[in-house]
């Protein structure tokens, strides 16, 4: 049996996409557990396609069986970055690609061999949807995202594309997700969730057990639709669903003025705030252009730490490598295993920046408390109360600029945390001094953040 997670402070998950397990584990017990994030998100740990030559950091989305031999280490790894994790208070998610099988025949990192629609042991052609069958396009690739029985039966990008109507696809599928939990896993990224119908994705939910939290397994759903059945709201009743259009949305306002950010969360198509896991980027999206990315620098961080004190969502933190070619792959080793995450150059490290690190204290302070005073200039000076627990100040300008703002909090005198928040006795960085009358006159550092939320 898996051990309860280590009491921990929050909700906030960092995803560390494609980071090897040793350097997940450490990163759980020296950054993660103790600077109050709750989860972290790791990449796909099933076996995959192994390319000769090159290894662009796709393959691991192309699965060649569930044996939990991938780019990132072994079982045993992947194990023991699960206990000392949860040791740490850092539940585990997983990217879950359940949707498809590799896109060719090929070699595994396990070291099997296996030919198209034909997985040894796993699944045969009968397992999959084929085009003349319950694929209508010629080319046998959904060739019309807007069509919903070209995205359910047709295949995303020619990945072979699993018959998860079948009792016995569903049983495969479940077995692994379950073997997962068995683990100490605690929920789920659903990849590609949009192209499995959904009264399959409901039947293999159905089928999951609870997690070693005691719960039912957390599940967050990729669903880049828009309208009607393909939109993310179609797939809420069964999980959560990522913030793509949000995530779109934080980089127009980010490039833009700031003070649209006024309506984050409201819009039409925008979910419960209870089933959105939202986020700055993620490893699609820094590539397609849809959102901001570390090539962004100190934007990508001030909107990062603008998703965890605003309070729509679950906020994640995507920490990755840095490339220059969109397929490169993530610094490995010739046989395609990834090395030691070492931060600088390579690796971005977000998860650790000094100024997400006070805004996550800021999120897990003021925790779902709503939202009050808000302030914009109707350009790029922003700042809004969470009730009277906390209050944020954003400035997406590039000159400093001073205000005097309403703040909801109590007459005195508060540590801003993000330059350092308190000391002994006193603050280490700025102060922020509310009056009798609840204002603050403060100045907000250009593309920078002053937040103070007391313990
Ligand atoms: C996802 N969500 O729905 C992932 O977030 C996304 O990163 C995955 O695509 C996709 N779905 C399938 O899981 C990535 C790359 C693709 C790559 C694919 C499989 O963005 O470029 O496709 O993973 O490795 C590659 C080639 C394609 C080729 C395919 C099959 O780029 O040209 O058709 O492999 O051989």
């Amino acid at each position: 049996t898996v051990a309860a997670a280590a009491a921990s402070s929050g909700d906030v998950i960092a995803n560390l996409f494609e980071w090897n397990w040793p350097s997940v584990a450490k990163e759980c017990t020296d950054v993660l557990g103790p600077n109050g994030y709750g989860g972290v998100q790791v990449a796909p740990p099933q076996d995959s396609i192994k390319l000769t030559g090159s290894h662009p950091w796709w393959e691991v989305y192309q699965p060649a069986g569930y044996q939990l031999n991938s780019r990132m280490g072994n079982e045993s790894a992947f194990q023991s970055m699960v206990t000392t994790c949860r040791a740490a208070g850092v539940k585990v998610y997983v990217d879950a690609v359940i949707n498809h099988m590799a896109g060719s025949g090929g070699t595994s990192y396990s070291g099997n061999a296996f030919t198209a629609y034909n997985y040894p042991g796993l699944y045969i052609s009968n397992d999959f949807h084929h085009k003349g069958v319950e694929c209508p396009t010629a080319s046998g690739a959904i060739e019309d995202f807007s069509n919903l029985q070209q995205v359910d039966f047709c295949e995303l990008s020619h990945l072979e594309d699993l018959k998860t109507e079948s009792a016995y696809v569903r049983s495969a599928i479940a077995g692994y997700l379950n073997k997962l939990i068995g683990y100490g896993v605690s929920g789920f990224r659903v990849d590609a969730a949009m192209h499995i119908p959904h009264a399959d994705l409901a039947a293999i939910y159905g089928a999951l057990h609870q997690t070693a939290d005691g719960t039912a397994p957390y599940i967050a759903q990729e669903i880049s639709g828009s309208s009607g059945a393909l939109a993310p709201a179609a797939f809420a009743d069964l999980g959560s669903v990522l913030g793509l259009s949000q995530s779109a949305q934080l980089k127009s306002a980010f490039l833009g003025t700031i003070a649209t950010l006024k309506n984050f969360g409201t819009r039409s198509g925008d979910v419960a705030s209870t089933k959105m896991l939202s986020f700055v980027a993620n490893h699609d999206t820094e590539r397609n252009g849809n959102s901001l990315s570390y090539k962004n620098g100190a934007t990508t961080t001030l909107a990062t730490q603008f998703l965890l004190g605003y309070g729509y969502g679950r906020p994640q933190v995507y920490s990755s490598f840095t490339w220059a070619a969109a397929d490169d792959s993530p610094p490995a080793a010739g046989s395609g295993m990834i090395t030691a995450t070492s931060c600088g150059s390579a690796w971005t490290c977000f998860d650790r920046n000094p100024g997400v690190l006070a805004m996550v204290t800021f999120h897990n302070r003021v925790g779902t408390t709503a939202r009050a005073n808000w302030y914009d200039d109707g350009a790029n000076l922003i700042a809004f109360s969470r009730g009277a627990k906390g209050w944020a100040a954003f400035n997406n300008g590039t000159t400093a600029k001073t205000q005097t703002f309403p703040t909801g909090l109590a007459a005195g005198t508060y540590c801003d945390l993000i330059t350092g928040g308190t000391g002994s006795g006193a603050c280490t960085g700025t102060k922020v001094t509310v009056g009798s009358g609840g204002t603050a006159t403060v100045t907000v550092p250009a593309k920078g953040a002053v937040a103070v939320a007391p313990a």
